[in-house]
């Protein structure tokens, strides 16, 4: 039987946003009880069905690589950022810095290498990338049970790169269950990540710059830059 495909996809936010309760809930389709704290980084994987039920139908392992969002670790982390295929940002909906954290998140992983200055977030130093993204709220139930510390906008992060959002409560299996446009928004974004990497003419070309208007204007849902794929 031949060898099945993987790609790696980053979960990242501020800890506590509930990174490894999402992965949990993607890989298992059930809630986690009691997720640790996480030290480093924690890796599940998913079988993704490519296409599903089109006749490119195939299987692929997709890596979900849970990073730990603990600030005093950002120094050592950047060893989990290559190769990355996709990028799933978290933020919690009760807690609106997190959302603002994610521009950081996404400069610390698109600046991992050395000739890069500072991990501040400039839209420009984007430019040109391609990295399927997708942008995930999450504590929505507390979110709706306390709608003042809630935001009252979307995601600025997933408008700036066309990103796909979802927002959820990791808690809750129905929130993710298949048929949802949760689901089917979460199985586009992997079929994206998939195509990228192993179907696109980008994944063995560098790729050309573009500016960031051009970029909304024709919708591009992803971002990439100095990452190398394998
Ligand atoms: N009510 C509610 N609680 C959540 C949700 N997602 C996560 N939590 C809780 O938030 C806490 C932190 O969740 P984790 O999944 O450990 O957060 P993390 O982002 O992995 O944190 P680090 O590993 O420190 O980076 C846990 O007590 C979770 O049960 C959600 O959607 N709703
Ligand atoms: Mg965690």
């Amino acid at each position: 039987m031949a060898a099945i495909d993987k790609v790696r996809v980053l979960i990242v936010g501020d800890s506590g946003v509930g990174k490894t309760s999402l992965a949990h809930l993607i890989c298992y389709n059930e809630p986690i009880a009691n997720p640790y704290w996480t030290i480093g980084c924690s890796v599940q994987t998913k079988l993704h069905e490519y296409k599903a039920g089109t006749p490119s139908e195939k299987p692929f392992f997709v890596e979900l690589w849970d990073i730990g969002g603990w600030s005093a670790h950002r120094n050592s982390r950047s060893i989990f950022y290559n190769p990355t295929h996709g990028i799933i940002l978290v933020h919690d909906l009760t807690n609106r810095k997190s959302q603002q954290n994610l521009h950081k998140w996404l400069a610390e992983i698109l600046n991992r290498d050395e000739s890069s200055a500072g991990n501040e977030y400039d839209p420009e130093q984007f430019v040109g990338t391609s990295i399927p993204m997708l942008v995930i709220g999450t504590k929505m139930n507390l979110a709706q049970a306390a709608p003042e510390l809630s935001r009252r906008r979307s995601s600025t992060i997933a408008e700036e790169c066309a990103a796909d959002e979802i927002n959820l409560d990791c808690t809750q299996a129905k929130h993710l269950a298949p048929g949802t446009s949760n689901a089917v928004k979460m199985s586009r974004f992997f079929d994206k990540v998939i195509e990228r990497k192993y179907y696109s003419r980008e994944s063995s070309q560098p790729s050309t710059p573009v500016s960031m208007e051009r970029r909304r204007q024709a919708g591009a849902g992803h971002f990439t830059k100095f990452l190398h794929m394998s």
